[in-house]
């Protein structure tokens, strides 16, 4: 399964797991790139020094290339993104921002960037200021999202952009790739799926919530603050979406979702923490190692593209 992305980024298949906050941590990252795929440390709200811990971990656990996801709305953003170039890591993934001020640094250090975008003006620009890919994240995906369907986003920005696109958002299965691959795309990245990994390190009850989630059970919150944030209803999305609806300040909602996702992913509390999860959750049925779920999605896929030409 050879495309520019396989190339680019030195690995077998061109899947990349999604940096996850709180859930992408060492153990989930070398277990799909061990698999073939690209897995990524998702630095998201974390401090600097404790991402430098899991590279170093990751490094141990894998010799294959591996990344780490940048969110650049945290706090500790601009010490992650020295970090990276210091220990060398081979892919930086960016969400829920411009990253073009790293740009230079990273290039100099010889790391492969891929921005996650939510529009084509945003691709774009990551084109002419030096990134290697983009991934074009639908708004199907979970945690913050733009307003753009996978559908629609990736083949605009397929058109708009030469270097390769991978594909975000409702992607769970041979099906989904299949698809991302006609729409113009290269690779793709997964979130959801992996949550319910065999290494991923969520709480029994995180993993059981998405298994068990049909096709209408995610909610987006958060649309008035301008910072949607799409997760698994329950009690607090409910809570959310009335207070929203009543007009509540920014601070009111805040304290809603303080510490939400820290508490579903490690206390386990799916009730009132926020389960962030994606629109593929209704797809997510079974629970199986990363390799497991590599090779199955590798065989959905060349079942259905069998000599399409869209990869090698
Ligand atoms: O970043 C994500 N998904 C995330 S980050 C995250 S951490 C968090 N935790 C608690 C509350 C809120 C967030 C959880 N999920 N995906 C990548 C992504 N990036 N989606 C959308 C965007 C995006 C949106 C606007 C990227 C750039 C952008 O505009 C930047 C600009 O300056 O034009």
């Amino acid at each position: 399964m050879k495309t520019e992305i396989t190339k680019l980024l030195g690995i077998q298949y061109p899947i990349i797991q999604g940096g996850m906050a709180w859930v992408a941590e060492c153990h989930l990252a070398a277990a799909v790139s061990n698999a073939g795929g690209l897995g990524l440390i998702g630095a998201a709200n974390a401090p600097a020094e404790w991402v430098r811990e899991q590279i170093r971990e990751a490094k141990k656990l894998t010799d294959k290339p591996f990344g780490v996801n940048i969110m650049l709305m945290s706090p500790y953003a601009d010490e992650v993104a020295k970090i990276v170039a210091e220990e060398q890591v081979k892919v930086v993934t960016t969400g829920a921002g411009n990253p073009e001020k790293y740009m230079s640094m990273w290039k100099e250090a010889g790391i492969k960037v891929i921005p996650v975008v939510a529009s084509v003006a945003l691709a774009k620009r990551m084109e002419r200021c030096g990134a290697d890919a983009v991934v074009a994240e639908g708004c199907e995906a979970g945690g913050h999202i733009g307003e753009t369907t996978t559908m629609v986003l990736v083949p605009q920005v397929a058109e708009a952009v030469k270097i390769p696109v991978v594909a975000a958002g409702g992607i769970a299965d041979g099906r989904g790739i299949a698809a991302a691959f006609m729409l113009g795309a290269k690779g793709v990245q997964m979130g959801t799926h992996f949550v319910v990994a065999d290494e991923c390190i969520v709480h029994d009850n995180y993993k059981e919530r998405i298994l068990k989630a049909s096709d209408i059970d995610t909610r987006v919150t958060g649309r008035t603050t301008g910072h949607p944030v799409r997760a698994l209803r329950n009690e607090t999305t409910r809570k959310y979406l009335e207070l929203e609806k009543a007009g509540a300040s920014f601070e009111e909602l805040e304290k809603l979702t303080l510490g939400g996702l820290r508490k579903a992913v490690v206390d386990g509390d799916v009730k009132t923490g926020s389960v962030m999860a994606g629109q593929s959750a209704g797809m997510v049925r079974e629970r199986m190692s990363c390799r497991q779920l590599i090779e199955k999605l590798v065989r959905e896929t060349d079942g259905l593209m069998k000599g399409c030409g869209c990869y090698e």
